[in-house]
């Protein structure tokens, strides 16, 4: 089953969202920014932006901004923009993220596997989090290796420095460098095993990340995005809205309370 807005309506779609969340024995989550702007952090490529502003402020995209390349060279530049766009510590979770934790204490779900580095999904009280790009919330030095929180970087108004003098960095992947393999194994091993995958709010432009959906082989395939993917033809159900929203509601349908 292929369906595409206007082929059933909203509600329909949300109907066969819960009964497959009721049937489903070992779900994964697969999420990307779009599951935290109700959280009101920005994601890259929602239309309408913040990605022209980075654009027109930095005079360079997002991607460049989060390379090695650019890090290494312009370390006081990438501070900056990280600071202004990607640390929001009074963030709280929203249904997206509460919906997945609940689930998981259900016994329902076996993983989150999440491009997001703002540890949302841990604050909701997911416990099996693979976060294929790293997370914000833990930094090291890049001479010593001694390890970091995320208040370091905030309480920095320039380069955040190490007691050994070396430069810190957080544990994110950055453009150009390779994803922990550890991390991608779990992740894989979740998806091949799950019978439910629910994708949501990704745009599934991001590789190698987004190519972790394909060793996903079990029943129902399910896309919760704002705009069209170019999987949007390979899922069982592709519901185009807010992805907070239409969890909270099939959770409600199938009788399940988000805590
Ligand atoms: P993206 O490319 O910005 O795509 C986000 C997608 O989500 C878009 O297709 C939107 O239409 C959709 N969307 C936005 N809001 C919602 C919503 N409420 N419900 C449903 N859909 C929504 O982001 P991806 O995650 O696909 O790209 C991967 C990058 C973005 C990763 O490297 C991330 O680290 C990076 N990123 C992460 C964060 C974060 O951690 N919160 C924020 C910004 C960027």
């Amino acid at each position: 089953m292929y369906t595409r807005k206007g082929q059933i309506d909203m509600t329909e779609q949300v109907q066969i969202l819960s009964e497959w969340l009721k049937d489903a024995q070992n779900i994964t989550a697969f999420t990307g920014a779009g599951v935290s702007t109700e959280s009101n952090i920005p994601d890259f490529r929602s239309a309408g932006g913040v990605y022209e502003t980075i654009e027109k402020k930095y005079r360079r995209q997002p991607e460049v901004l989060l390379s090695h390349d650019f890090f290494m060279q312009n370390p006081n530049v990438f501070y900056d923009y990280l600071r202004e766009y990607l640390l929001f510590p009074d963030a709280q979770p929203n249904d997206a993220h509460k919906a997945f934790a609940t689930l998981e204490r259900m016994g329902k779900l076996t993983a989150v596997v999440t491009q997001n580095i703002d540890g949302l999904h841990t604050k909701a009280g997911s416990k099996r989090v693979f976060e294929l790009h790293g997370s914000v919330y833990r930094s090291h030095c890049m001479s010593c290796g001694k390890k970091y929180g995320l208040n370091t970087i905030l309480q920095t108004s320039s380069i955040p420095k190490c007691s050994c003098g070396g430069m810190i960095r957080p544990d994110v992947v950055l453009y150009g460098e390779g994803l922990n393999q550890k991390v991608v194994e779990g992740a894989v091993h979740a998806i091949e095993r799950s019978d439910l995958l629910i994708v949501a709010g990704t745009s599934l432009a991001v590789y190698p990340a987004a190519g972790l959906i394909e060793y996903f082989h079990g029943r129902h395939l399910v896309l919760i995005n704002i705009s069209e993917t170019s999987y949007d033809s390979r899922a069982n159900l592709c519901i185009h809205a807010v992805a907070g929203k239409i969890l909270r509601v099939a959770m409600e349908v199938a009788h399940f309370q988000l805590t």
